[in-house]
């Protein structure tokens, strides 16, 4: 079948209601790093070697700036939905008094997508925490849910009559494994135990957000997980499957759910944390109602008893962030793969949703993120990015399957608008739609913006 047949027939199951959006995140777009406070991704920055091309926060994609020709592609893209996080240090520099200069970049923003149709989807952190914070133990303070919950105060008074949906949280896995448990992301502790702790405080946080959220009877307030399908590749990795889909996955639907955490994981930790951090009444605040769920979905993860002879070099596929997996087994993803070693299989996308739809019943589910880095090449002033616009094609087409056996999804962000910096990867994993010139910013539509935008405008 030609694409243009293919991107025919996968219009023809999206209902008009499903929302097509496009995701990108502060720190990795935005550029302006004078204009606010410091963040600890300014700070992990600034270490020789944690970004791997020397990246800095300064111009990425000089979005502060260009902000009107953003919200033009959105606009000429066709997209119902823009989602965007704000930067903590931006509107609270220090987490100290508010910045007029900084609320205001974000109500240019929100009416900007207004004026254009364009529904604004907020989220609160993801990932840039304000430097000051993070000397006060950051994730692991046991007031950080009430800083969390000031920050998100401001937000709601400002930006609350007009937001269309919120999350508190951007993948707080991420955070907690990547950034406290291990050193791959900022602040870059290293310490196991300290990687369940921050998980179990990000979740409070985000239950004090939640509850200023619904004082101020925002429009849809929820939670934007990174939720995957865990493989195991034959019977006697099972165990090594169990934890990882525990700390992955099961962990944070256990605690929106009310179910705590589990005797299994507690169990599986044991040697780590006695978990006495844990509240009762910090659980029934977590476990309040949430009007949606985001899920962000890339690769399936695969675990093997037996060397497979496709050992990974996956971005994020380490036992180091799964304190505690019993030893002994193989991480094992399989070609074909993305830029960041990442598999390719749609398959578990829709396995993802039908999973996370029975563990978290009765909640409305987004994929908030999914998309991929390759190696694009820009060739007379044009990028055909055909593996790009594959992978968009199978993975809508894969979602739609779990809408089709009943789950309620009601939509599809693509990451990234355009290309900017991938954390610790800096401006090498390029996950645009658009292509943006490093030396002058120019942005350039690849052939996957052309394919989302097809499916947008022609509904
Ligand atoms: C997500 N891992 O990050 C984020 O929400 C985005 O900001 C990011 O650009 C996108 O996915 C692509 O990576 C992740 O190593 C980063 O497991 C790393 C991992 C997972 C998610």
């Amino acid at each position: 079948m030609s694409e243009d047949t293919r991107a025919t027939e996968l219009l023809k199951r999206i209902p008009r209601e499903f929302t097509l959006g496009v995701a990108t995140a502060s720190w990795q777009i935005e550029g302006d790093s004078q204009g606010r406070g410091s963040s600890i991704w300014d700070d992990f920055a600034a270490v020789p070697g944690n970004i791997k091309d020397g990246t800095k926060a300064d111009p990425a994609c000089d979005h502060v700036n260009r902000l009107e020709e953003d919200l033009d592609i959105l606009a000429d893209l066709g997209v119902d939905a823009y989602r965007f996080s704000v930067s903590w240090p931006r509107v609270m520099p220090g987490h100290q008094a508010p910045s007029s200069s900084g609320i205001d970049f974000y109500n240019r923003l929100i009416d900007g997508l207004l004026a254009r149709d364009i529904k604004p989807v907020l989220t609160a952190y993801h990932w840039d925490l304000p430097s000051e914070l993070e000397a006060k133990g950051g994730w692991l303070n046991q007031d950080i849910h009430n800083y969390f919950a000031e920050y998100v105060d401001l937000l709601a008074k400002n930006y609350g009559d007009r937001v269309d949906r919120w999350a508190t949280f951007n993948e707080p896995w991420v955070s907690a494994y990547l950034g406290y448990a291990t050193k791959m992301h900022a602040p870059g502790l290293g310490v196991p135990a300290a990687g369940l702790e921050s998980a179990y405080r990000l979740m409070t946080a985000h239950g004090a957000g939640m509850t200023v959220l619904r004082d101020h009877k925002v429009s849809s307030p929820g939670i934007v997980l990174n939720l995957t399908t865990v493989i195991s590749e034959d019977q006697a990795a099972e165990p090594a499957r169990e934890h990882i889909d525990s700390l992955q996955n099961k962990f944070w639907l256990d605690l929106l759910a009310g179910r705590g955490v589990s005797e299994a994981l507690m169990a599986g930790t044991q040697d780590i944390t006695d978990w006495s951090f844990v509240d009762q009444d910090q659980l029934s605040s977590i476990a309040q109602p949430i009007d949606w769920l985001g899920i962000n979905y890339y690769t399936p993860i695969r675990v093997s008893s037996q060397a497979t002879g496709q050992e990974p070099s996956a971005q994020g596929q380490d036992f180091s962030l799964y304190p505690g997996t019993p030893t002994g087994f193989q991480m094992a993803s399989r070609d074909p793969r993305t830029e960041m070693g990442w598999e390719i299989y749609a398959p578990a996308m829709t396995s993802t949703l039908l999973q996370t739809s029975e563990r978290l019943p009765g909640v409305p589910l987004y994929i908030t993120e999914n998309g991929g880095a390759f190696d694009d090449q820009l060739v007379n002033g044009e990028i055909h990015d055909q593996d790009r616009v594959d992978y968009y094609l199978n993975h809508i087409a894969a979602a739609l399957d779990a809408k089709d056996q009943g789950v309620d999804l009601r939509g599809y962000f693509a990451w990234s608008l355009m290309d900017n910096i991938e954390w610790a990867e800096g401006l090498e994993k390029r996950f645009g739609i658009y292509y943006v010139d490093p030396t002058d910013q120019e942005r350039i539509a690849k052939d996957s913006a052309k394919l989302i935008q097809y499916l947008a405008k022609n509904r």
